[in-house]
């Protein structure tokens, strides 16, 4: 066992030796489609060290990235220890999924520099990531550029950022909005209809996938095994749980999010991709 664990270890600090970009592309076309596991560093929600051991029993269940964000509590120091903590105890990337600008760390290992593309509000856009620059460039700190788009009914985050919601009904033009992000040299697309709430319809993955060549993630409501391969079958790259991880982790020791990335991965491994390194 023992053996075991060190060549994992071995397999996981070659993939972190280039950066967290490449580790996520040459995943996916090796192995098929990756889940992420969403942390919200909110002082209300868990401590760090909480936190941390989330984290744990999630890599333990096979995650392939910590995302750290939320939408609604800002907190830099908090967004810092948090991230100190988790690093602490984990092998696998850690990667901050901001919901603002306070949610940026020097410790992670890279920042989803994100767009909310289909919001009426510029800030939300480009004005926040204007204001973000510098601090990221300061840090040094990898980022991946990544177009959000969020579609009806959007929850906090569609509330929050302003979004003119994607409707449900109109897969195609979530699909141009994706395109024109991959034209414009974004180099992943997260789709979602907010946290906690209804999932985004398949046929938005489906007709997203079938159009472009760079990454899809898609979260928002996976809960069960049904709904991740749902995901995984419609094209779906990376599929987040965020919810479903804080209300079960810490009862089961990650028992029953292990039954859900087992099923990502068993469906996942027919759907290895050929995507370019960008
Ligand atoms: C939220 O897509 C993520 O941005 C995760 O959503 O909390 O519903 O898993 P859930």
């Amino acid at each position: 066992m023992k053996i075991v664990n060190d060549m994992v270890d071995i397999v996981i600090d070659e993939y972190i030796e280039k950066s967290t970009y490449e580790y996520l592309i040459k995943k996916i076309n090796n192995e098929g489609t990756l889940q992420f596991s969403l942390i919200d560093p909110d002082p209300l929600r868990q401590s760090p060290i909480k936190a941390a051991k989330m984290a744990k029993y999630a890599e333990d269940a096979g995650t392939d990235a910590i995302l750290i964000g939320g939408s609604t509590v800002f907190d830099q120091n908090f967004v810092d220890k948090t991230i100190q903590t988790i690093k602490s105890k984990v092998k696998v990337p850690i990667i901050i999924f901001p919901g603002g600008i306070s949610n940026i760390s020097q410790y992670a290992d890279a920042l989803f520099f994100m767009s909310l593309l289909n919001s009426s509000d510029p800030y939300s856009i480009v004005g926040q990531q204007a204001l973000a620059s510098y601090t990221i460039k300061s840090f040094n700190l990898e980022y991946i550029s990544m177009a959000y788009l969020i579609i009806e009914p959007g929850g906090s985050a569609g509330w929050i950022g302003n979004a003119k919601l994607l409707p449900r009904k109109k897969p195609k033009l979530t699909a141009a909005y994706a395109l024109a992000a991959e034209m414009f040299g974004f180099k992943i697309i997260y789709l979602e209809a907010g946290s906690g709430g209804e999932r985004i319809p398949t046929e938005h993955i489906k007709t997203c996938s079938s159009v472009l060549n760079i990454p899809i993630i898609a979260g928002g409501g996976v809960d069960n095994k049904e709904d991740a391969r749902s995901f995984v079958e419609a094209g779906a790259d990376i599929i987040v749980m965020g919810t479903f991880i804080e209300n079960h982790i810490l009862k089961d020791n990650g028992n029953s999010l292990k039954e859900i990335i087992d099923e990502i991965k068993n469906t996942g491994k027919t759907h290895k991709k050929n995507y370019l390194i960008k």
